[in-house]
């Protein structure tokens, strides 16, 4: 008689027309190396997370929706109001004469630079009277691209000023305009007082591919120069 160790005896003819035990199912096998199923070992330590914030910051009339609306992937989101008389006296349109509307809150555009590096760009108002808006912008922002208008470079003091004194990474993209003075990106960096490290850039705001440069100048900066991305985030 078979064993059992349950409180019912059991007969030896309930042994004998007890049916068969199914098989017992095979045990799973770990799948084959390359085969679906198997994580890839991590070849890079993960330094970047995948989602980096960037702003596009410059004076009034540098180009930042421009630049914005050239790289995105997605329909950008801009907030362009027409510039009107009303604003006459507190914008100041020397140089930008030809200029009919103005951000008045932000520009949003996303661009995935590589399976990692996915941006999220988000332009700045140009104007002063909206710069209180810079603080919330610039909230998780990891990094910065500065346009500098070629023919009102000192309209970029501010933005340099406001990412170094927050110790937000960027790189100066030199808009260069049609018509105006040619600068050689060294008379840039010697004019807005910049840091050796900060890359300076030619750049043209209305060509993808010369946006994409850009930002890729940036990524490459700031995984040279950030140590903690995570204290950064
Ligand atoms: N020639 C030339 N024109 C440009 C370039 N970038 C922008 N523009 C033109 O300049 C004008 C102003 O550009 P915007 O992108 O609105 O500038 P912005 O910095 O967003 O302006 P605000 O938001 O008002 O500060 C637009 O008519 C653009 O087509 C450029 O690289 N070369
Ligand atoms: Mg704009």
């Amino acid at each position: 008689m078979a064993y059992d160790d349950s409180s019912e005896p059991v007969s030896a003819s309930a042994v004998d027309t007890a049916p068969a035990p199914a098989p017992r199912a095979p045990a799973p096998r770990p799948p084959e190396p390359g085969t679906a199923g198997e994580r890839p070992a991590p070849t890079e330590p993960e330094v970047f997370p995948q989602a980096l914030k960037v702003l596009v910051a410059g004076g009034f009339g540098a180009g930042k929706t421009t630049f914005v609306g050239a790289v995105s992937e997605i329909a950008p989101l801009s907030t362009e109001e027409l510039l009107t008389q009303v604003g006459a006296g507190l914008d100041d349109l020397t140089g930008v004469e030809a200029k009919t509307s103005t951000t008045v809150a932000m520009d949003f555009g996303r661009i995935t630079l590589d399976p990692r590096h996915v941006l999220y760009l988000f332009g700045t108002p140009g104007q002063e009277r909206f710069w209180f808006l810079w603080d919330e912008l610039c909230e998780g922002a990891l990094g910065a691209v500065v346009l500098a208008d070629t023919r009102r470079l000192e309209q970029s003091f501010s933005a340099v000023d406001f990412f170094e004194q927050r110790g937000i990474g960027f790189v100066v993209a030199v808009n260069e305009f049609d018509g105006s003075y040619r600068y050689d990106p060294e008379e840039v960096r010697a004019a807005l007082g910049l840091d050796g490290r900060v890359p300076v850039i030619l750049c043209d705001a209305r060509i993808a591919s010369s946006g994409i440069r850009t930002l890729v100048t940036l990524v490459q900066h700031l995984l040279t120069t950030v140590t903690s991305v995570g204290a950064a985030l």
